[in-house]
């Protein structure tokens, strides 16, 4: 069952590249770059990753970021990822990045955006991996800012598909960013937003209603309102579910205790995804094969959730035939 998970075509569609930051790439990355970290071994990086909630974990998961510096360093960090794909048979991945983590230590856009898409043409030509970008915003920053990052995107806008929302998810609020995804869907780009991770199924009702968004990111909190998971189910809205980044943040007490496979019975199109694979304890692989040790998930379920990715992904029909 294990060699089964690990080998069937998946398709990842939530997890975010700062989020892939091996410790030892952090390290190479800081020695090449002149960069001191507050860690001084691999070990000690680990076992600074016990997070008592989300913020917890991005104070340190914005701190590792700070060793990308160059197009080669985010060609490195993605092509790393890429590379974990291939063993995992990812064939198809829809990355996250969140320029405004580097814009604010002075790294253009540009830069991120070259060095992430080398790596990403590079995974298609050499590695038959299909992908498409998704720029995210912060929500802990302001509207104006994420107005600005659209603007500093748009130059490149056909290196992305669609504009995200995460970081700190409570009190900022879906509807803090209606402006700007308007202006984002105008612009043609498709949408998604963080809700329902730690924050309340009001923010899932927002992300609906005022983002327009094509999938929610997580979603779990959605099981707490019957009347939402029933318009879910009927709008066959995609929820990119992360359960191993769940148990890390506490979002759940423990794996058995996650409630992915009731939605799934339940007829909700959840995916299962790596959301920070570097920082939780694995990658997609790893998610399905705790899932099958601590859930039961069986053969039946983990077919049902890959296909649910493939025909929640960014893509057209005719490359969904030929993926799926
Ligand atoms: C994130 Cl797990 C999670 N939630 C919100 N924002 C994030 N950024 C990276 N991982
Ligand atoms: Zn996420």
């Amino acid at each position: 069952m294990e060699h089964f998970l690990s080998s069937m075509p998946k398709a990842e569609l939530h997890m975010h590249l700062e989020g892939s930051l091996e410790p030892e790439l952090m390290f190479a990355l800081a020695n090449r770059n002149g960069i001191e970290l507050p860690w001084d071994t691999v070990d000690q990086v680990r076992a600074a990753y016990d997070f008592g909630n989300l913020q917890d974990f991005l104070d340190i998961y914005y701190q590792g970021a700070g060793v990308l510096q160059t197009e080669q360093d985010f060609y490195d960090l993605t092509w790393a990822y890429l590379k974990q794909c291939e063993t995992q048979n990812v064939i198809h991945t829809e990355p996250f990045f969140d320029p405004q983590t580097h814009t604010a230590r002075g790294i253009d856009i540009g830069v991120q955006i070259r060095g992430i898409t080398g790596a990403l043409q590079h995974g298609r030509e050499q590695l038959g991996i299909s992908s498409r970008l998704i720029l995210s915003f912060l929500r802990h920053l302001s509207e104006e800012e994420a107005f600005t990052t659209l603007e500093q995107a748009l130059p490149y806008r056909d290196s992305f598909v669609a504009v995200g929302l995460d970081s700190s998810e409570a009190g900022h609020p879906p509807a803090k960013f209606q402006r700007v995804f308007e202006k984002a869907l105008a612009e043609g780009f498709l949408t998604v937003a963080h809700a329902g991770e730690e924050g309340p199924p009001e923010y899932v009702y927002q992300a609906l209603d005022l983002l327009r968004v094509s999938r929610i990111d997580h979603g779990v909190r959605a099981a707490e309102d019957p009347a939402l998971i029933e318009r879910l189910i009927a709008e066959q809205m995609p929820l990119t579910v992360c359960p191993l980044s769940n148990v890390r943040l506490r979002v759940f007490p423990s794996l058995d205790q996650h409630n992915i496979l009731e939605m799934l019975a339940r007829g909700v199109k959840v995916t299962v995804n790596s959301d920070d694979p570097a920082y939780f304890g694995g990658y997609i692989a790893e998610n399905f094969v705790e899932m099958h040790r601590q859930l039961g998930l069986n053969r039946d379920q983990a077919v049902a959730l890959s296909r649910n990715a493939f025909e929640s992904a960014f893509v057209s029909d005719g490359e969904k035939a030929a993926l799926i």
